[in-house]
């Protein structure tokens, strides 16, 4: 038995000579050093159990990884190791099946169904020992196996340098998984990402021995998978038309081929990742019902969505209707074999059902008396279909106001509430609360996050995040299958902002669902965040340094033509580094330890490190006398903290780019606290325009337009309070430029002292939203 799976040996035989003739010079003279970084080893998720022994491995180019079985799954877990191991070390394996003539054995991967590894979960589980003389990595299955190559991947990922010879310390590592379902939700109707990106997050999951891609396949804005019998769904389902205030915006959308969807089912089975498709039902079918309005309630033909919220199109309850979604089903089985099949069930607005004559006979002849308990036979109808194809429902948490069958699992997204009630009916759970569980939610304060829901949700929220709900018994406990972040992708609508959103608090999470609770330590955790950070920026992986980013805090000083300076960062970890003279900083510059005071004006930059590491990148800062009497919209305040629906959206700016703004959307008001206004003689507001695109169901009587008298509406601006008489008012029509962006001078009366000034736009519609983008004061 002799395997030819030599795994890219010796790309160049130039290369291959120098190669060798350095690997002989270091290892013969034993001088390779040992890395520093291996103190607090850079492992994510912790492992139940490492210990360090004394001693190093010398790994080198070349070097034999033998496979001690003929499984095949096993040798695709081995061949993969070595691919990863060579793109990111740039470091080549020769992978092998064993074979007695064969000696030489640097790495082996044992394939053992009786090993023993004590634990819960054995067959995720793996030991793994880097001893002096060889690497051994030994597991029940091939995703334990796969889950161990993992760790050894990070264990020789430590200091990111290419290198062709590496000293591994020694170590024994016995491991296996907390919770089974360690997931993440993508949402790709809301935007759509191509096949490739999502083999990419496959890959980064997996990565972080992440095993659940729930994959959010349809919803009001698009319907992305299709299904044969029934081609509208993705011809015209799939497809939508953007709102925009000046017309003409191309069409917006797309869908996944059946071929592409088995691709990404395989590649993720390769990776440990099950894949469960989501088929929203009863609500969230607008893009359904644009295909086939026969499928309504209403009799009305609705485009596909341009609109965020929720919206009121139902499936109506008909034979028929039924009948296409088990044909939608029998198809959705076939491409996806994993166990479960997520159903929605999500704020399902009951209004048309309510409204409907037909919809309220056909109650009336089935014994329904309420709205609720009509979706609790529509999930209880579909999930007697599932589970006589052996498929078990997964939904939102709603599914449980109607009844449910015993064998659903629930989704716990309004809070913990819904899982805890499920697990006490005995039902199975996933924990995907929101807020915390929320990844469209920002990580941070920081102006320059990418759109998303405020309040931020941050990495130290994400670790300290407990799946398992205070109040359950021991049995109940037990229902908990593990949880999942979401990303919803409303304005996650580029590959770049679906990975900044994602990591690194999936590396947190990973670590959450992992780890035994008593491995798990904030410090530890972000002491390993360096060379994470480092593994990211090899793999091509867009990731937020929110945690670490240097917040800058400027104040006019005491002494005249100076700034008082405060640096923070989120987590309070890190070296902050700083230069004035304009170059980027090092792990050399004068480092910040208190506050600054520094002479007008200044270029400060600042970056953020860890041991020579970087953690955060260079933030630049021009501070001018001028500089210090501007905010932006993330700087001011917001007339109705706490309340409203708040949320940081992409608008227009200056050159003809996308800046992002803060802004309340039920009532779009600003502050800028305590302003001299006898030293300041006009204010320039920058401002954006755009679409109105939420449909806000019951929340819609909450917006305020206020009481504009020009057509085109007016910003206003008034002392102390938001509303009575006006310091001034500024009509808006005919503003903006091509782009709907727009700068806005206001004078301002002499000798009125301090004050806080409100901004209001006020107009006499919803649309166009009328959004600050920044606020300068000028002064006399
Ligand atoms: C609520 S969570 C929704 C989604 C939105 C999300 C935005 C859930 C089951 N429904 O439709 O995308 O909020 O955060």
């Amino acid at each position: 038995m002799h395997a030819s799976v030599r795994v890219r040996i010796f790309r160049r035989n130039l290369r291959t000579c120098t190669l060798a003739l350095a690997t002989l010079l270091l290892v013969s003279c034993q001088s390779v050093p040992l890395h520093s970084g291996y103190k607090t080893p850079s492992l994510i998720p912790m492992p139940v159990a490492v210990d360090a022994t004394p001693g190093a491995f010398i790994l080198h180019e070349g070097a034999a990884l033998i496979v001690h079985s003929s499984d095949a799954k096993a040798i695709g877990v081995a061949r993969q190791f070595a691919e990863l191991l060579a793109r990111t070390r740039g470091l080549h394996l020769d992978v092998r099946l064993f074979d007695a003539a064969h000696h030489s054995d640097d790495i082996v991967f044992v394939l053992d169904p009786r090993l023993l590894i004590p634990g819960d979960r054995l067959d995720e589980g793996y030991e793994l020992t880097v001893g002096s003389r060889r690497i051994t990595l030994a597991a029940r299955t091939p995703h334990g196996l796969f889950n161990g190559s993992i760790t050894l991947w990070q264990w020789l990922t430590q200091d990111l340098a290419r290198t062709t010879t590496l000293a591994v310390p020694c170590v024994s590592v016995r491991d296996y998984p907390r919770f089974a379902w360690r997931g993440l939700m993508l949402d790709s109707a809301r935007h759509f990402q191509s096949p490739e990106f999502i083999k990419q997050l496959l890959d980064a999951m997996s990565r972080l021995k992440l095993d659940v891609l729930h994959w959010h396949l349809t919803d009001d804005q698009g319907w992305r998978i299709p299904i044969e019998r029934y081609p509208e769904l993705t011809a015209v389902g799939a497809w939508r038309t953007p709102s925009s205030l000046r017309g003409g915006a191309p069409r917006y959308g797309g869908f996944y081929t059946q071929e592409e969807i088995r691709d990404i089912v395989h590649y993720a089975a390769a990776r440990y990742i099950t894949i469960v498709p989501e088929i929203e039902m009863p609500g969230h079918a607008q893009a359904a019902i644009a295909a086939y309005p026969q499928l309504g309630v209403t009799g009305k033909h609705p485009p596909v969505s341009p609109d965020w919220g929720v919206h009121t199109y139902l499936y109506n309850v008909n034979d028929s209707t039924f009948t296409f979604l088990e044909n939608v089903l029998t198809e959705v089985m076939d491409l996806f074999p994993g166990p479960y099949v997520h159903i929605g069930g999500d704020e399902a607005a009951k209004d048309q059902w309510r409204a409907s004559a037909q919809v309220q006979r056909r109650m009336r002849a089935l014994g329904i008396s309420s709205e609720s308990a009509l979706q609790g036979y529509f999930t209880a109808r579909i999930g007697k279909f599932l589970a006589a194809h052996g498929r078990r429902l997964i939904g939102w948490d709603e599914i449980l106001e109607g009844g449910l069958p015993p064998s659903a699992v629930v989704m716990s997204w309004q809070g913990e509430a819904g899982g805890v009630a499920a697990a006490r009916q005995g039902h199975d759970v996933v924990m995907a609360p929101s807020p915390l569980m929320y990844f469209d939610h920002v990580q941070s304060a920081l102006h320059d996050e990418p759109p998303g829901r405020p309040d931020a949700v941050t990495l130290a929220d994400v670790y300290a995040y407990e799946p398992v709900p205070r109040g359950l018994d021991a049995t109940q406990a037990r229902h908990m299958l593990g949880a999942q972040a979401n990303l919803w992708t409303e304005y996650l609508d580029t590959p770049q902002r679906v990975e900044h959103a994602a990591f690194p608090r999936v590396a947190a999470l990973a670590e959450v669902l992992w780890s035994p609770p008593a491995r798990r330590n904030w410090k530890s955790f972000l002491s390993r965040l360096a060379e994470q950070f480092a593994r990211y920026r090899t793999l091509g992986i867009e990731f937020a340094d929110s945690a670490f980013a240097p917040d800058i805090h400027a104040v006019t000083g005491t002494k005249p033509n100076t700034a008082r300076v405060t640096i923070s960062n989120q987590a309070n970890f890190g070296e902050i580094r700083y230069t004035l003279n304009g170059s980027a900083p090092t792990p050399d510059s004068p480092r910040y330890t208190q506050p600054l005071t520094l002479p007008l004006p200044t270029t400060l930059r600042v970056a953020v490190f860890d041991h020579g590491r970087a953690l955060a990148a260079a933030y630049t800062r021009s501070l001018s006398a001028l500089s210090l009497l501007r905010r932006n919209s993330d700087e001011l305040q917001s007339c109705k903290p706490g309340a409203g629906l708040p949320l940081r959206l992409p608008g227009p700016a200056a050159n003809g780019g996308e800046d992002v703004y803060r802004v309340e959307i039920f009532d779009p008001c600003w502050i800028y606290p305590r302003v001299d206004l006898d030293v300041v003689r006009r204010i320039d507001v920058a401002a954006g325009e755009r679409p109105f695109n939420f449909q806000l169901w019951k929340d819609a009587d909450k917006v305020v337009l206020r009481k504009s008298t020009s057509p085109g509406g007016e910003l206003r601006v008034y002392q102390d309070s938001c509303s009575g008489d006006a310091l001034a008012t500024i009509p808006l029509a005919g503003r903006v430029d091509v782009n709907g962006w727009a700068q806005l001078k206001v004078a301002l009366p002499v000798g009125l002292g301090t004050h806080d000034l409100c901004f209001t736009f006020d107009r006499a519609t919803a649309s166009p939203l009328w959004m600050i983008d920044s606020v300068q004061l000028l002064p006399r």
